[in-house]
């Protein structure tokens, strides 16, 4: 299978956060060992001219998934701090995009839940590439809701990994997304890249634009 990579496809890295990584808040066992991964993928898909979007995890420091507020976790990534950072080993190119999600109380785990994002990818990308952390939250979210969008996915299972609370979520989440139409990928399988990329002078930080609840 070969691929083509250009401006109709967009890479999605997710979440590589110090609070994701070992020694972070919320640790994802061997979290860190996708940013090498992921690097190469970011220079392919830079020198092809393919969208790259960054998505980060940006809760306030009361968010509703901190154990403190009656949710699941620890509190991590909260907005401003060190463990928000993305992971200072990570290449992001200039013409890059960061995404911040889950900036108010509400969780979303999808960067694409509730904001107007995939109407704007839409506009001009069609093929979605994505890594990042973790396999069985964010990443899996971010990939099922590209789908139920009707983007081709593809999830790039060398630059993936899972929490696993329970032995065998990743697993289990990688098995929905494929049965969902989410196609498996990782770097033996060449990319083909098209056109350079034009630098810019710093990242643009997308702000997303909220639906209100009732008009989803
Ligand atoms: C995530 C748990 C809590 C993730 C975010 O990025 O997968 N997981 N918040
Ligand atoms: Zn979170």
């Amino acid at each position: 299978m070969t691929i083509t990579i250009g401006k109709t496809t967009a890479l999605i890295v997710v979440d590589v956060q110090l609070d994701f990584c070992p020694g972070g808040a919320l640790p994802v066992p061997d979290g860190d060992k996708v940013v090498s991964v992921l690097n190469e993928y970011i220079k392919q898909f830079a020198a092809a001219g393919a969208r790259i979007i960054f998505t980060r995890d940006w809760h306030p420091s009361n968010h509703s998934s901190f154990k403190s507020q009656g949710g699941p976790w620890p509190p991590h990534c909260i907005q401003n701090t060190e463990g928000a950072k993305f992971h200072p080993a990570l290449i992001i190119p200039p013409e890059a995009e960061i995404v911040s999600k889950a900036d108010t109380r509400d969780e979303a785990y999808s960067f694409f839940q509730g904001t107007n994002l995939a109407e704007k990818l839409h506009e001009r990308i069609q093929t979605l590439f994505v890594g990042g952390l973790a396999t069985d939250y964010c990443v899996k979210e971010t990939v099922l809701d590209g789908l139920k969008e009707h983007f081709d996915v593809y999830l790039l299972d060398d630059a993936c990994r899972g929490v696993d609370v329970k032995p065998g979520d990743s697993e289990k989440a990688i098995q929905l997304m494929v049965a969902k139409g989410c196609k498996m990928l990782n770097g033996e399988q060449i990319l083909n890249a098209e056109i350079p990329a034009s630098p810019s002078k710093a990242n643009r930080i997308t702000n997303l634009v909220r639906k209100s609840k009732n008009s989803a």
